[in-house]
């Protein structure tokens, strides 16, 4: 496949790579997107993730995002993901900044991993504050029942919602890469999400390149350097191939 040894070759002549993936980085593994292809939007209504439903109905989103909560628990990295390590692995990326909450990346061995939208490893009650871990909330949440705390108040994974801030920390990290890097490269992203999409922009604004990979159209493909609309595992399994990786 011409294109992975043409992108292999933009890797090799970068310093530093700052990496943004999106849900597509995932859907191979088995996890559905938002806005591809037979995505999660062609069944539920975006509102669902939304902070305000949340708050005054919780159950809503616990009936219907529960059960999928097992797919995300259950699911394994795939070429995309282990291409990402292989990278960091030989020094050449500086920064994993993911939207993603599955936990994927850290799967796969990368160790610089920012989690922009959170994670579903910990959660807090809405009401007192207090943190639980996976295991403390994610039986009721898979039976899609409404965790609660002892307090009575109702547990929140610490996933960001539309209408909630970004980690601060994490976004602070993923700028000052992203700014620094002299290629970003997005993986499985339609950067429809502010303000993780705007990222690639600091790579840019300080002379950078910029490469997607994402199957459909992006707002930053007429500023890329190279887009590949091509499968990400596809791309990524050859990639790792011609990089004798197995
Ligand atoms: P998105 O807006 O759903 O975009 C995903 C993009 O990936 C789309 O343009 C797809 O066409 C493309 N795509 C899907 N499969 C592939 C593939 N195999 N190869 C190449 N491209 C592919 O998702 P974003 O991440 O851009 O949007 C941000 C949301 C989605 C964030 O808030 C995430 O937290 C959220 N999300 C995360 C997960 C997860 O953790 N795995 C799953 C679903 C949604």
């Amino acid at each position: 496949m011409r294109e992975a040894e043409e992108l292999l070759k933009i890797l090799e002549g970068a310093r530093e790579v700052f990496v943004l993936t999106g849900a597509g980085v995932s859907t191979p593994s088995g996890i559905p997107d938002f806005r591809g292809k037979g995505g999660l939007y062609e069944r539920i209504s975006p509102e669902v993730f939304s902070i305000e439903r949340f708050k005054k109905d919780p159950s809503f989103f616990y009936r219907q995002i529960g059960p999928m909560l097992k797919i995300i628990l259950d699911a394994e990295p795939n070429p995309a993901h282990y291409l990402i390590a292989e990278l960091e692995r030989r020094g050449r990326v500086k920064l994993v900044a993911t939207q993603n909450i599955d936990g994927l990346h850290q799967k796969a061995g990368n160790r610089k991993v920012v989690e922009l939208h959170g994670s579903l490893e910990a959660a807090h009650c809405l009401s007192c504050g207090r943190s639980f871990s996976k295991e403390d909330y994610l039986q009721e949440a898979l039976r899609g029942r409404v965790p609660r705390c002892s307090c009575g108040g109702v547990i929140k994974p610490d996933v960001v919602f539309f209408g909630e801030p970004l980690p601060s920390r994490a976004l602070y990290e993923a700028i000052k890469a992203a700014s620094s890097a002299d290629l970003c490269l997005v993986m499985g992203s339609s950067l429809a999400v502010y303000p993780a999409s705007s990222l690639p922009e600091y790579t840019l604004a300080h002379g950078g390149k910029l490469v997607i990979i994402n199957l459909g159209e992006t707002y930053l493909d007429p500023l890329a350097h190279r887009k590949f609309d091509l499968p990400v595992e596809k791309i990524s399994r050859e990639a790792l191939r011609l990089l004798g990786v197995n």
